[in-house]
């Protein structure tokens, strides 16, 4: 007899029986934050038999498994998430209306677990999700931040950053495996030791060692009982005075060695696309992929006895070079605890490892200096610097005489150990995450690897699972869709595209508008209660919602806003269809021209809010605290989505993906992922503007770009950068906002002015907004051209995505988890 996975009789019990257990009280007595643990916990019950299940499955199959290595996880709350993939949301949500209680109420008292920045962390998490529900066995392999993404205040108009405690309650979805408990090694230095059989061994001494424990949390597949494995791992000072024989007794040392496990995973490092350069932080890469190395090959020796066989069992993908240690922590393992020769080992790391490049932007790519790396990781260094000099010498081989070679593709060089080049040579893939960063990568970026290593290069578009952000996040979009076209979408969403048959049907396109309609409402109040802003849902909802950075170009928006605003005021009888104009972002804590940004989109929006004579025409909200779970309402209630990167700069984009599977429209640029939105749902259903990536790439060549003169024939453009440095919008403070003027327009200020190509795209930006506004206005012709972006989205599941990894890259095999039979 196949098990109910879910009795709601006995649910009920348990949710009372915890609330009893955890609290010593009854359920009327229970706060809300109780009620979810509790809750929360009854669910987990579920969950622990099918992740036992998996668990054994795996073993028997004898699985090759994905070890996905990444610093940053943004999973997002798990509970609303859990219900929907276990099949049991109505179910659960019904019990718990029958004890008087909301399953919204509830979803919404658990902490958003931010480990990680944006979309590079939110990627992992939607690769795990697609893991489990395409039934692939796998471990996310992270950090357990004690403080992950900050919290956004706005005061004053001002970022203000609160650290976020998202442990003080407790997270009931985790569970602590100190049975899995690992040491992981820092300094000292490395003494060549002579083995009684004649070789020569490296063993590090003067160490300091930290305890590495693993936080396990499930990750559910959607109804196929699979349950896969996010790692997390925390750091535990080893037992006071158990220091490297070598240095017992020295106190100084071991209060060191205490405070070093004290410091390291304390807190998630708030910058995206952007190094820190901080020694913490390499500390931090290597404690989580040493730990996790560790873990897979315990794992693999349980079952198997020749480590040649490593990568018939394991694949460790690296998500950017922040993970990269792990190609000279797995050749030391081989090398010193498996005592394998040189070229043994490399054959075996080589298959194993594959790398995910997430960025051509220069501030991102991960150097560090040698001092740092080789007294930090002594041996590990060691082993690198014999992978660069092997390397050189096939580089010399290959191109002899060409020094400029070694110079640009060296693992270390100037004092630098380059962790992009490292990754390259070691592992037997390197993706792009749409095709045209991946073009640009061979093309420019990688030129030289590309030609090197032709065959290791692929792309691999992102996806998004469209299981949080169409079924947990929109769900009364879900059941429409679910009427129109059956449920297959939600395991396969190509399947979407039925859609297209309803997209002239007036009832479907009323529906589907209907349902958006809806969705602005929800968003509107809750703007109303965080912000105290009252937008009008008829308005246009046009949403700009990512990590705030230059080259995602939140200036050109606000300018743009600025623009509109001057031409409401010049010309109060012009047509002006209302909109409003939706931000959300962080930036991190010390990129000034971020946070900048950030105060004028507040004060713009303090101006115009307030100004009666243009009757609501324009409203501009900032929502706070952007973060996955008001993401999904965001989403959700969008009309038009903002993807206005200067193209060549995003290397795919996500949430681009997010807005179309919810039928926002785009304006963007030719810019990562949004040029295979365009060839999927048709130019004619987007709106494209601004210059090519080939253009801009051409004009960062040639440095022949002047922003000043398009500033000397454009009196808008002129007008509305006069206002920021005229007090327009900071009457208290006219200088408030020169760093911005600055960043468009002094040279001496910037390596060059206007970096972004904010100017030479405003004008083909305002037409494109111009277009929207007219194209809005055709009811019936909006509403086909949402649903069209709703119908083409297919191809942006995170499903597609894995399935091409999974036959690209790592090879491996669907499990099916049986529920174990009742007899
Ligand atoms: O990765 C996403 C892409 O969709 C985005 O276009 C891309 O910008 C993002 C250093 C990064 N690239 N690099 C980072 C994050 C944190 C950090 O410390 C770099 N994030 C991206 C998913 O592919």
């Amino acid at each position: 007899m196949k098990r109910e996975i879910f009795d709601k009789e006995a649910f009920k019990k348990e949710v009372k029986d915890n609330v009893r257990m955890l609290y010593r009280k009854d359920l009327e007595e229970a706060s809300e934050q109780e009620i979810f643990q509790a809750v929360s916990y009854a669910v987990k019950e579920v969950i622990i038999d099918q992740w036992m299940e998996t668990q054994s499955s795996m073993k028997r199959e004898d699985s090759k498994v994905v070890y996905y290595m990444s610093m940053e996880f943004l999973m997002g709350r798990a509970l609303g998430n859990n219900l929907i993939n276990l099949t049991a949301y109505q179910a659960v949500a019904e019990a718990l209306e029958e004890m008087g209680l909301d399953l919204n109420v509830i979803e919404d008292q658990e902490p958003d677990p931010a480990l990680g920045n944006g979309g590079l962390g939110r990627l992992a998490a939607c690769f795990m999700e697609s893991l489990s529900t395409l039934g692939y066995p796998a471990y996310g392999c992270g950090i357990r931040y004690r403080y992950g993404m900050f919290k956004q205040k706005i005061k004053d108009g001002f970022q203000v950053e609160v650290p976020d405690n998202w442990l003080k309650d407790g997270y009931p979805f985790e569970l602590r495996r100190p049975e899995y408990t690992y040491e992981v090694k820092f300094g000292g230095y490395v003494r060549a030791v002579n083995t009684p059989d004649g070789r020569v061994k490296f063993v590090q001494e003067g160490y300091q060692s930290v305890k590495a424990v693993p936080y396990d949390m499930p990750i559910i597949g959607y109804n196929n009982h699979m349950v896969n494995t996010l790692m997390i791992w925390d750091a535990e000072p080893a037992e006071c005075f158990e220091l490297d024989s070598f240095d017992k007794g020295d106190y100084r040392k071991a209060v060191e060695q205490e405070n070093l496990a004290r410091n390291l995973v304390d807190v998630l490092y708030p910058n995206d696309n952007h190094i820190a350069g901080k020694e913490l932080r390499l500390k931090q890469q290597y404690f989580f992929v040493s730990a996790s190395v560790q873990r897979a090959i315990a794992r693999f020796k349980k079952m198997h006895s020749d480590i040649h066989d490593l990568p018939k069992k394991v694949a460790f993908q690296l998500n950017d070079t922040h993970p990269t240690v792990a190609v000279a922590e797995l050749m030391r393992y081989l090398l010193d605890e498996e005592e394998l020769q040189w070229d043994d080992a490399w054959n075996i790391t080589t298959q194993v490892c594959a790398y995910t490049n997430h960025t051509i932007m220069a501030e991102a790519l991960e150097k560090w200096p040698i001092e740092i790396f080789s007294r930090l990781l002594p041996r590990i260094y060691q082993i690198v610097e014999e992978i660069n000099r092997r390397f050189i010498l096939q580089i010399q081989e290959h191109y002899p005489g060409d020094n400029g070679k070694i110079e640009r593709m060296a693992i270390i060089y100037n004092g630098q150990v380059k962790m992009a080049h490292l990754a390259i040579a070691a592992g037997h893939s390197v993706n792009g995450v749409a095709r045209l960063h991946t073009e640009i990568l061979k093309n420019q970026e990688l030129k030289d690897f590309y030609e090197l290593f032709p065959d290791k290069f692929n792309n691999k578009t992102n996806g998004i699972t469209q299981r949080r952000f169409l079924l947990h996040g929109n769900q009364l979009l879900a059941k429409w869709v679910t009427d129109h076209v059956g449920e297959e979408w939600i395991t396969d969403l190509s399947k979407i595209e039925k859609l297209t048959l309803y997209v002239d049907d007036e009832k479907a396109q009323h529906e589907f508008m209907n349902i958006k309609y809806q969705n602005k409402l929800r968003l509107a109040k809750y703007i109303k209660e965080h912000n105290g802003i009252d937008v009008d849902p008829r308005s246009i909802f046009d949403v700009q919602v990512k990590r705030l950075h230059e080259y995602k170009r939140q200036l050109l928006n606000v300018l743009h806003i600025m623009y509109l605003y001057n031409e409401l005021k010049e010309h109060p009888d012009m047509e002006f269809y209302p909109r409003t104009f939706i931000f959300g972002a962080k930036a991190a804590a010390g990129y000034k021209n971020a946070k900048l940004t950030i105060k004028l989109i507040n004060s713009v929006a303090e101006v115009i809010n307030n100004d009666k004579s243009i009757q609501d025409k324009i409203k501009v909200v900032f929502i706070e605290d952007y973060r996955v779970s008001n993401a999904e309402w965001i989403f959700a209630a969008a009309d038009v989505s903002e993807q206005i990167s200067t193209a060549s700069k995003e290397a795919s984009g996500t949430g681009n993906m997010k807005f179309m599977l919810n039928g926002a429209v785009t304006i963007g640029t030719m810019d990562g992922a949004n040029v295979e939105m365009a060839e999927e749902v048709g130019k004619e259903n987007m709106f494209i503007f601004g210059m090519s990536s080939d253009e801009v790439i051409a004009h960062e060549k040639n440095r022949d770009y002047d922003p000043m003169q398009i500033f000397n024939n454009d009196q808008d453009i002129r007008k509305v950068l006069m206002q920021l440095i005229n007090g327009f919008y900071s009457p208290q403070d006219s200088e408030l906002f020169r760093d911005l003027y600055n960043s468009l327009l002094n040279t001496q200020c910037t390596q060059y002015a206007d970096t972004y190509f904010i100017l030479a795209d405003f004008r083909s930006y305002a037409e494109a907004q111009k277009a929207i506004t007219e194209a809005y206005k055709d009811e019936k012709g909006w509403a086909k051209m949402a649903m069209l972006n709703t119908a083409h989205s297919g191809k942006f599941s995170s499903d597609r995505t894995i399935e091409e990894y999974v036959r690209d890259i790592w090879h491996l095999e669907k499990l099916t988890v049986e529920p174990e039979k009742e007899d």
